[in-house]
């Protein structure tokens, strides 16, 4: 029997306000699976499928330039800077680390999948180190960077990101990145980097001194965007800009990597990038509260290095920020839109993508059970927790969450008529008062398959069965 425990989205970094807010949860757990007594015969892994060490938190090593929009690396440029940031996680979170090096010496194999804020974890010395740090060697921990999805008999793992237009990785870029830092070379070709990193890199990373939940909201996608332009107006995004270098950025990479062979192979392009990048697809309540965000983008070649912002966190009144410190009235047409906002990034209604019930996450989980004869596909990324049946065929979709703080709103002050609380709840977030307002909601995986890899028996899973919430003991 082989025994796969999979847990993702940890975001260990962003010191002094790190999304893990609670790591000894984390510590616990490792040692937990360390202890767990063992069935005769079985093997056991350790899967961490994404999101492990989140380089886009830390600080660059290389900006020398005031502008807090340049303090961090969308991709870190060097793999000593990588190496360098790695070490700060290592040293800000050694109990963790600790933790998982013990876990280590209890499995049979540690599995460790890229998600889209820790790239850097395919760089040569970055995974030398990692290993050093937990005491293992290349034969008992498998990294997988070349974004092959991951399978273990009837189990398909991936993060997710991969579905999400925002966020999908130029991975040919990367394994360019990897070839070329092993030589001690320069890639010649750059990899190109994915609007949600520039997203956390520009925006969400500076924002963070100012508003410490920020980094919180996830995934970045065009959702979070609007949220941020209702909350800090005086960021003056280019948001035509922002929503047409998504979109080119979207379309480039299905036609510079899977989407020409897909047309060749006589397949959609929908097995790419799923989703729409630009403004298209927003919920009909959000899209009128932020009648910008209608606009369908031409789809033209742009730069990646063009700018978004005209103008970084301006300290004139309209910032929310500004207002709550000096008490002032925030204007009930500027609430609102917050309102419809969060609800859309907080209680998770991100079906607009594919009318699916986990919008396309679930939907391209299960094309994958179809494809591949799957069982169970198991994601993270979104972190919100999921387990369900997908497709016709009886197979599941699980969601892993997230170790990191997820932000708790009482549903009931995301309704229209509680506008007058929901404003004291965001006065209150914006002027950092966190204390209820996040907190953990841990979630690992923990399946079960016979010697051939089999999930045990049909109609073997319930969604209690393979997702826990990981409650201190
Ligand atoms: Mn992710």
């Amino acid at each position: 029997m082989h025994r796969i425990y999979a847990i993702s989205d940890l975001h260990l970094g962003g010191m002094p306000h790190p999304m893990l807010g609670s790591p000894k949860l984390l510590a616990d757990f490792l040692r937990y699976v360390a202890r767990q007594a063992r069935a005769r015969g079985e093997t056991r892994e350790l899967v961490i499928h994404g999101d492990f060490v989140d380089f886009l938190a830390e600080r660059s090593r290389t900006a020398t330039s005031a502008s807090p929009a340049t303090c961090f690396d969308a991709w870190t440029p060097t793999q000593a800077d990588a190496l360098a940031k790695l070490e700060d996680v290592i040293r800000s979170f050694q109990d963790v680390f600790a933790a998982l090096a013990e876990c280590v010496q209890h499995l049979d194999q540690l599995t460790i999948l890229l998600g889209n804020h820790d790239l850097e974890l395919a760089l040569p010395a970055v995974r030398t180190r990692f290993l050093r740090e937990l005491g293992t060697s290349p034969h008992r921990c498998r990294f997988v960077v070349d974004n092959e999805a991951y399978r273990v008999g009837d189990v398909l793992i991936e993060h997710g990101n991969r579905y999400d237009p925002w966020n999908a990785i130029d991975y040919d870029g990367l394994r360019r990145e990897v070839s070329t830092a092993s030589r001690g070379e320069t890639n010649p070709l750059p990899m190109a980097v994915c609007p949600g990193s520039r997203l956390v890199a520009e925006v969400v990373s500076p924002l963070k001194s100012r508003y410490h939940f920020i980094d919180l909201l996830k995934p970045e996608d065009k959702v979070v965007t609007l949220l941020l332009l209702a909350i800090e107006p005086t960021l003056q995004f280019d948001l035509d800009l922002l929503f047409r270098s998504a979109a080119s950025y979207a379309t480039q990479w299905r036609h510079a990597h899977s989407f020409t062979a897909a047309r060749r192979m006589g397949v959609g392009a929908e097995h790419g990038i799923a989703g729409a990048a630009d403004g298209t697809g927003v919920p009909g309540s959000l899209a009128a509260a932020f009648p910008e965000a209608l606009v369908t983008y031409e789809e033209q070649p742009i730069a990646s290095s063009v700018g978004w912002i005209r103008k970084f966190l301006d300290d004139r009144v309209e910032s929310l920020r500004v207002l709550a410190d000096k008490g002032e009235e925030i204007p009930e047409p500027r609430m609102r839109r917050l309102q419809v906002a969060l609800r859309h990034a907080l209680v998770g209604d991100r079906t607009f993508d594919l009318g699916e019930s986990s919008g396309p996450y679930a939907a391209a989980a299960a094309r994958l059970a179809t494809q591949t004869g799957a069982r169970l596909v198991i994601m993270g990324h979104t972190h919100l927790a999921r387990a369900h049946p997908v497709g016709a065929d009886g197979a599941w979709y699980v969601n892993t969450g997230t170790w990191a703080d997820v932000i708790q709103c009482d549903p009931a002050l995301l309704e229209d008529k509680n506008l007058a609380d929901f404003s004291k709840w965001v006065v209150a977030l914006a002027r950092n008062e966190l204390a209820g307002k996040r907190a953990p909601r841990p979630c690992y995986a923990d399946v079960v398959l016979t010697d051939e890899l089999r999930l045990a028996g049909p109609g073997a899973l319930s969604a209690a069965a393979v997702l826990k919430p990981w409650k201190q003991e």
